[in-house]
């Protein structure tokens, strides 16, 4: 049987080395899958299709590692890389798992630790800058707290962008021509995280010395998290030109992050998503890679981890292809375009007073949007081509 979607570079597809190399630890019960190392997972990301991989400093290189063992570890890697084809992206660092982050990085009361921190982030930039990365991503899962008695939130902020316009203009300065991208998140591991949203970090990337090198980096689960709509903050990042990366999964709202396989819960949330990002409903597509931040399910061995990189790619691929179809049919379009009368821009006619508004003629008419929706549902379940 001929695949009908068939996953090629052209998707530019990312998974990071923490997701599929996941051993399905929780906080309460231990691993249960072996390790992967790097170069393993970069030759079976290969294999099922994938065009790159992202890491963080420490899925390469373990903290603490001498020189040589870097440069040994970061020269295999390359070999890895170079034999399979593979892309090195999007790199980020660690700046949550030693226990110094406890009270956060960027935002420690101790401002050593944000110094430690800052110096691990720019080795983490040129770690990524030698493997060919043109976006660093900057997750603050630990920039949070659990009480607001340890430090006032605004000392935090100040001291969150301090760290990052010291690391763009440091940036900068070397000439790399990079870009942040900035992911929120509302909770987990800490019981509040400041800049909880992707619309947060949107402000506060206004507040930077260089908001042009910063942009956002949505995640599914984060936003669902917060009972959130992620189509509209991935739209609201595009329309501002600040969706700099995207990281795919899957979340049940009110839950624990779950980072699931693409389009396994939500697939509605998953199909609106998809076609945003391709572009099918109006406006540009977005251009950089496909991320997927998830990882398979505990009950998974290694074959099941193949399982579920597979799956999030033809699921978003199969969305790719109903979103189209949804906006090439006629019936949509003719829906659409019986809605879209009342679009044009406010402008002198229609605020100056000469133009007939009738707020109860048109408080009448319906639009269809329960047709609309019913034809979304009809194609993301493949009964209309
Ligand atoms: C961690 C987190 C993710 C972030 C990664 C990048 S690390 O797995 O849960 O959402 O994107 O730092
Ligand atoms: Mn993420
Ligand atoms: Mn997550």
């Amino acid at each position: 049987m001929i695949d009908q979607y068939p996953v090629t570079a052209a998707d530019r597809f990312t998974f990071g080395l923490w997701t599929v190399g996941n051993r399905g630890a929780d906080p309460f019960g231990s691993a249960v899958r072996p390790a992967l190392s790097p170069v393993e997972i970069v030759k079976g990301l290969a294999k099922v299709g994938a065009w790159g991989v992202n890491l963080h400093d420490n899925d390469l290189i373990p903290m603490g590692s001498s020189a040589p063992e870097r440069d040994r570890i970061v020269s295999e890697f390359k070999r890895a890389l170079s034999d399979c084809g593979m892309q090195v992206p999007m790199a980020t660092t660690n700046l949550f798992s030693h226990p110094v982050f406890k009270d956060g990085a960027f935002t420690a009361g101790d401002s050593r630790v944000r110094a430690f921190a800052v110096r691990k982030a720019m080795t983490a930039i040129e770690l990524g800058v030698e493997l060919g990365a043109t976006t660093i991503v900057f997750w603050g899962g630990r920039e949070g707290s659990e009480t607001d008695a340890l430090k006032d939130p605004r000392d935090a902020i100040r001291w969150y962008r301090e760290s990052l316009n010291h690391l763009c203009a440091w940036t900068k300065a070397q000439g790399w021509g990079l870009r942040f991208a900035l992911e929120a998140k509302p909770n987990e591991p800490r019981g509040d995280i400041y800049l909880a949203t992707t619309g947060h970090m949107l402000h506060f990337i206004t507040t930077l010395d260089h908001p042009q090198m910063c942009g956002v980096n949505p995640e599914v689960a984060h936003e669902t998290m917060a009972g959130l709509s992620m189509v509209h903050a991935v739209a609201q990042a595009m329309e501002c030109g600040k969706l700099f990366h995207i990281d795919l999964n899957a979340q049940r709202i009110g839950k624990y992050d779950q980072d699931l396989r693409f389009g396994s819960e939500d697939l509605k949330g998953a199909f609106f998503l998809v076609r945003l990002l391709e572009g099918t409903g109006g406006y540009p597509a977005y251009t950089g890679p496909r991320h997927f931040d998830a990882h398979a399910y505990r009950t998974e061995d290694v074959e099941g981890v193949w399982d579920f990189a597979r799956g999030c790619m033809r699921t978003y691929k199969i969305l790719a292809v109903r979103a189209r179809a949804f906006d090439g049919d006629p019936e949509v379009q003719g829906i659409l375009q019986s809605n879209a009368g009342g679009t044009a821009a406010l402008g002198d006619a229609a605020l100056g007073g000469t133009a007939q508004i009738d707020p109860d003629a048109i408080a009448t008419r319906g639009l269809r949007a329960e047709r609309l929706d019913q034809l979304a549902i009809e194609h993301i379940m493949g009964v209309r081509q």
